[in-house]
């Protein structure tokens, strides 16, 4: 069951990455933003908050040394979003997975893990 999980969420991470890629603003910008890295660790996303600019991107990576399972969901952004379901995880896993999304659209974006949602936390600042 995990081993499904873990592969899916190899899938998921190959298609964000192909779809920022493609992306005229990844590519553009593409040595000006190196994705800010979050850990996703027991029990609290490190750090808690970030900072990046209009098409640059967000790459969480699981610690290793976890013992429960996490996922990534985003609970409020910017009103007109598009693509909304592409900014959150679609299973959980423990370590050993990655998750990167670029975020074309500036706002504020407030990011939970659906398991420990009063505990792990996470703002995404887009600017212009
Ligand atoms: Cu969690």
């Amino acid at each position: 069951m995990l081993r499904i999980a873990v592969a899916a969420f190899a899938a998921l991470a190959l298609l964000g990455v192909s779809a920022a890629s493609a992306s005229p603003e990844a590519s553009a910008s593409a040595s000006a933003t190196k994705p800010k890295l979050v850990t996703v660790n027991d029990f609290y996303f490190g750090p808690s908050s970030v900072t990046i600019h209009k098409g640059g991107s967000v790459k969480w990576v699981w610690s290793s040394t976890n013992t429960y399972p996490h996922d990534v969901h985003l609970k409020s952004g910017p009103k007109r979003l598009e693509k909304r379901g592409t900014y959150s995880t679609k299973t959980t896993a423990v370590t050993d997975a990655e998750f990167k999304k670029a975020f074309p659209t500036p706002g504020s974006y407030h990011f939970i893990c659906t398991i420990h949602p009063t505990e792990m936390k996470l703002t995404v600042v887009v600017k212009k």
